[in-house]
């Protein structure tokens, strides 16, 4: 302690007459990240010529000295070396120091080391690159407070839940209903995908033998973040519970009626599988705001979305697909048709209560993906993104 102390006052000192060190980077502010109970995490980066190679153990002895936690340790082979053949290593050190030490800590780093520099946290919001990775895709957003709202369709459900069980198979039986009723109509309004795959009694078995698509079970609403970035994997987040039987034509919220009968006859159709797992690929790592546009965009189309089919505007959406009150209401006169263009439609405000008030239309399908894939190619990510199906796991390729 005595030592640190010396030598932090000769580093004040050396400070106060304007000693030779280069001052900390960018503005005289070092980046410092996660400030707490005196402590802050800094990430540096520095450079150690082949002369200076005994700078690396000085640079432990700083660290010593400041009692600095070193949390991770990084090399590559410096810039300078790739030109000039001299094989200088930059060393990349992630470490907690003490709040008010960080100046004279870089400062005394800057004594050994050649090019020290504090670098910012990366702004890239965490996101999952394996498969597996999705059991951390679980933040569930709780939406609708049962004892808020007692009319509501859950409220009704959970408080019939709660008292018998029977009535839990009463109501999936009625609800086994909403499938038989309208189909006949269906045909009528939906997509040629739709009316094919819905026809294959157990898609939910053929979706992953068709597309690769696989369900997983969730326990309710997740964000939009854990939600969309499953789709990159091929894995749709399957809701558990049933609306209930009393509103079996609509539910504000995703049930498993609305799964089986809007969702996953979809993702059985290779386009459609495409097209979503191409909107969770745009998702990873993208910013608050970017995530909002998508999840938008994600609404008017794999949710909500209308397409001309032979010269007919057919709904290809799945919250339509599950809702037979509000398929007849979207392909009747009453509410608005809007061109698709994700730059608009990224931006229309929506609701989840009741009926849209409006509508996107593409030409085609095939023409909603062609503009999906342009709009996703524009959102600025500093990486690229592949999936590999054979892996089940994204190739992340750092963009110069
Ligand atoms: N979570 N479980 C589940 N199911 C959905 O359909 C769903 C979701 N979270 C968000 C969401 N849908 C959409 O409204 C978009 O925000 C992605
Ligand atoms: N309104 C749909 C239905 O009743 O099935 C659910 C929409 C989920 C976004
Ligand atoms: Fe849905």
């Amino acid at each position: 302690v005595g030592r640190k102390r010396s030598l932090i006052e000769n580093a004040r000192k050396e400070r106060a007459s304007g000693s030779s060190c280069p001052g900390p980077s960018r503005g005289g502010e070092n980046f410092v990240f996660e400030e707490k109970e005196g402590t802050v995490t800094l990430n540096i980066l520095f450079a150690l010529s082949h002369e200076k190679n005994a700078g690396f153990f000085k640079t432990g002895k700083v660290f010593e000295t400041f009692e600095a936690k070193l949390l991770n340790i990084e090399s590559r082979p410096g810039r300078k070396s790739k030109n000039s053949g001299c094989d200088d290593l930059e060393i990349f050190m992630r470490c907690e120091v003490h709040s008010s030490d960080t100046d004279i800590f870089i400062n005394s780093l800057k004594r050994v080391a050649d090019d020290v520099r504090t670098i910012p946290e990366e702004k890239v919001p965490w996101f999952p690159r394996k498969i597996r990775d999705l059991d951390k895709c679980n933040l569930l957003i709780t939406k609708y407070d049962p004892d808020m709202d007692q009319d509501h369709p859950v409220s009704v459900y959970l408080s019939n839940i709660a008292r018998l069980p029977f009535i839990c198979n009463d109501n999936i039986r009625d609800c086994s209903r909403i499938a038989e009723t309208p189909c006949m109509n269906i045909s009528i309004h939906a997509t040629g995908e739709y009316v094919s795959d819905s026809g294959t009694l157990l898609c939910v078995l053929v979706c992953p033998e068709k597309t690769g698509f696989q369900l997983r079970p969730v326990a309710g609403l997740l964000s939009a973040r854990d939600f969309l970035a499953s789709l990159a994997f091929r894995v749709f987040q399957c809701t558990q519970y049933i609306r209930h039987a009393s509103a079996p034509m609509h539910s504000p919220e995703p049930d498993c009626c609305h799964e089986l009968l809007g969702h996953i006859p979809m993702l059985a159709d290779k386009e459609f599988a495409q097209f979503s797992q191409e909107i969770g690929l745009a998702t990873l790592g993208a910013s608050d705001e970017d995530i909002e546009r998508l999840s938008t965009l994600y609404w008017f189309t794999v949710e909500f979305g209308l397409c001309k089919q032979n010269g007919t505007v057919k709904a290809y959406g799945a919250g339509l697909l599950s809702s037979y009150g509000e398929l007849i209401y979207a392909l009747s006169n009453e509410p608005e048709y809007k061109p698709f263009n994700p730059e608009e439609t990224a931006i229309q405000p929506y609701q989840d209560q009741t009926f849209q008030p409006v509508y996107f239309v593409s030409e085609s399908f095939e023409d909603a993906k062609i503009k999906m894939r342009r709009y996703s190619s524009s959102i600025q990510r500093p990486f690229s993104v592949r999936y590999d199906p054979f892996t089940c796991s994204l190739e992340v390729l750092d963009q110069p």
